[in-house]
Formats: C-alpha cells, sequence, structure tokens
C-alpha cells in the first residue's frame, strides 16, 4: 500500500487548540486514532481532538436558516459523490449541469460543499458564513446527538448518507493510511479491523452514529432523509428525484422529458468525476489531494479484502446492533 509523504492534515493535528478544549480532552477518555493523533470519546463518539474542537465552535456558533441543507455521512460513505449530486441538483437553475464551466468542472465537491466541523469552525472558531447564499448546503459528519441546537429549532432539511459497514471500514483503511506519514508505516486491516469492531473509528461507533440518524428519520421524515449509498448506486435516478422532492425542488415535467436527472447522475459519476483534471491534481487548503476522495467508488469491494472470519465477525456485530430497528446492510 501506499503511503503520503505529504504532511499530516491541519485537520488532524493536535496543536493549536483553544483552552476550552484542552480543558474538555482532559476530561475524556481516549484510544488510539487512525491517523497521527489520539481520539477521545465526546457525547459517546470519538474524534481526533482537532475534529472535537470544530463541532464545539459549531455547537456554539452555528446558526441554521430554514433553508438550509446539510448533508450528513459517516465517514467513507459516499460524501464526495453525494456533495457534487446536492450541488447540482440544488444550483441547477443557475448552472446548467452539462455547461463547460460548470462549477463542478473546476472544483472538488469539498469546496463546493465545505464540512462544518471539519473545515469552517475548525479554521475559525466562528467563521464569517455570509458570503454563502440561501439557499445554503453545508456538510458535516456529526453524530446526531452532537448536531448544534439551531438546526433542531429551524426548518433545514438533514439529508443522511451511511454504506455497508465492510466497504466503509474498507474505504476508511485504505483512506487513513494514505494520511499517514511514511515513518508511521501503514496500518493493517487486521488492526484497522478490531479498531472498528469495537467502535473506535472516526465518528465511531460506526452502528451508533446510523442509527441516531435513522430513528429520526423514522420520527421525523419531513426533517431528515435517510439513504444508503448501495441505494444510490443501484437506482440513482429514483434517488435523486425522491431528493429534489424531500428538498422542495422537485424535477419538473419539463426536466424529466430532458433527461436532466440522467445528467446530472452522469455528471456525478465516479467515472466523470474522478477523471476530471481538477481532481487529480487539486489539493485542499488542508493538504489532502483531491484524488484521496476516489478509490474504486464500487459496492462490495470488501469481498477482496476481508476474511471470512472478519465478515462473519462484523455481520453478527452488525446484526445484534441494528436489531429490531427495521434496519439492515
Ligand atoms: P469522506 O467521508 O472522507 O468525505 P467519502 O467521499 O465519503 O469520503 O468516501 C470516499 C468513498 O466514496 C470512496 O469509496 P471507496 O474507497 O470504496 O472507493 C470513493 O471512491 C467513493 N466515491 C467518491 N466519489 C464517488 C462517486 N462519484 N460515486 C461513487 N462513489 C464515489
Amino acid at each position: 500500500m501506499q503511503i503520503s509523504k505529504a504532511p499530516v492534515p491541519k485537520y488532524l493535528k493536535d496543536d493549536e487548540l483553544t483552552q476550552e478544549c484542552k480543558d474538555l480532552l482532559s476530561s475524556l477518555p481516549t484510544e488510539m486514532g487512525w491517523v497521527a493523533s489520539t481520539f477521545y470519546k465526546y457525547q459517546g463518539f470519538w474524534h481526533p481532538c482537532r475534529h472535537l474542537q470544530g463541532i464545539l465552535s459549531c455547537q456554539k456558533h452555528f446558526e441554521a436558516q430554514d433553508k438550509d441543507t446539510l448533508l450528513v455521512t459517516t465517514p467513507k460513505s459516499g460524501t464526495t459523490w453525494l456533495k457534487a449530486l446536492l450541488f447540482t441538483l440544488i444550483n441547477r437553475t443557475h448552472f446548467h449541469h452539462s455547461a463547460h464551466n460548470h462549477p463542478l468542472q473546476s472544483n472538488s465537491p469539498h469546496v463546493l460543499v465545505p464540512f462544518l466541523e471539519v473545515k469552517l469552525f475548525l479554521e475559525h472558531e466562528n467563521p464569517d458564513l455570509s458570503s454563502f447564499k440561501s439557499p445554503r448546503l453545508f456538510s458535516t459528519h456529526m453524530p446526531y446527538v452532537s448536531l448544534p441546537k439551531s438546526i433542531h429549532d429551524s426548518k433545514c432539511k438533514l439529508v443522511y448518507l451511511c454504506r455497508d459497514p465492510k466497504d466503509t471500514l474498507v474505504s476508511l483503511w485504505f483512506f487513513t493510511n494514505k494520511l499517514r506519514l511514511q515513518e508511521m508505516g501503514s496500518r493493517s486491516l487486521e488492526e484497522a479491523f478490531e479498531l472498528f469492531c469495537g467502535g473506535v473509528s472516526m465518528y465511531g461507533p460506526f452502528w451508533d452514529h446510523v442509527l441516531g440518524y435513522w430513528e429520526e428519520s423514522l420520527k421525523n421524515p419531513d426533517k431528515v432523509f435517510f439513504l444508503k449509498y448501495e441505494d444510490m448506486k443501484d437506482e440513482p435516478v429514483v434517488h435523486l428525484r425522491k431528493l429534489a422532492e424531500f428538498l422542495g425542488c422537485p424535477f419538473s415535467s419539463e426536466e424529466e422529458k430532458d433527461e436532466v436527472l440522467e445528467g446530472i447522475v452522469e455528471l456525478c459519476s465516479f467515472d466523470n468525476l474522478s477523471n476530471l483534471k481538477v481532481n487529480k491534481v487539486g489539493k485542499l487548503p488542508s493538504g489532502e489531494d483531491y484524488s484521496v476522495f476516489f478509490r474504486k467508488g464500487e459496492v462490495g469491494d470488501w469481498k477482496n479484502h476481508l476474511t471470512s472470519e472478519m465478515v462473519e465477525r462484523l455481520d453478527r456485530i452488525c446484526k445484534e446492533k441494528f436489531e429490531g430497528s427495521g434496519l439492515s446492510f
């Protein structure tokens, strides 16, 4: 496996923490992190300390607006893909999907739809968001229990995306190994598997993250739209249509006739996005190459990496955790 020579991105560094965050850290349970830093357990979920600082700032200062859309994902569940789809969907009257100057032709989806706690509220304790024009689109990996209060108080909408935990784990393992420094060596899949099964992964436990949003989507389907990567892969047009209805911007019959949905799906497809020059050569200000967000983009790659014992154990854990919830992978 290839290990990065690039410096550890800022969001994973332990320095530059506020006093409030340092005080909190000293009281929290810790575990070994996946990349460079220790994980801290806050409100039941594991985070590197810089993410935690971003969460604290966001909880304190983020003011959601009624027209906001928040994309919430478990890490490595297809965030990049859904960012591209939602951006194109919401802004389709300004930018036609086939325009040669569509923003996705020259920007990473992560630039067009920034993370709250991993970008905006990590770089500034209370960032000025006035340049974001309504309807605003942000993303987060925050668990349901950690969402800022203003998200519950406003009419903003949440789109939640998760993925089969076996593919999530494999994707996370590849991704975090790419971020590790050369001298650290790569983490073995066995080690990553043990951590993941114990609930110790970025924003883990995975099952608690998923269940938090699943239960809320059942209670409040107008507020939370629950989506699985596998379903989106299987029937992208069907789910894009549902997303548009949920967000209050349904496709017109004219758009249906003009195959706008198919065009958006094609623009945002793995093959198209991963082959755009910008995604091959670009870098986020935090240091990661845009290309680290594109690997295989397939359902079931776990079959190429996990042993049958691993599959059996992870399936068993998930069966137990999701029992009675009506949710399965
Ligand atoms: P993040 O949580 O760090 O933002 P995220 O985008 O959720 O990352 O995860 C990347 C995964 O989505 C990769 O999966 P893989 O490792 O199994 O290949 C990546 O390939 C996949 N991905 C990125 N873009 C697309 C896309 N357009 N369509 C489908 N899958 C995609």
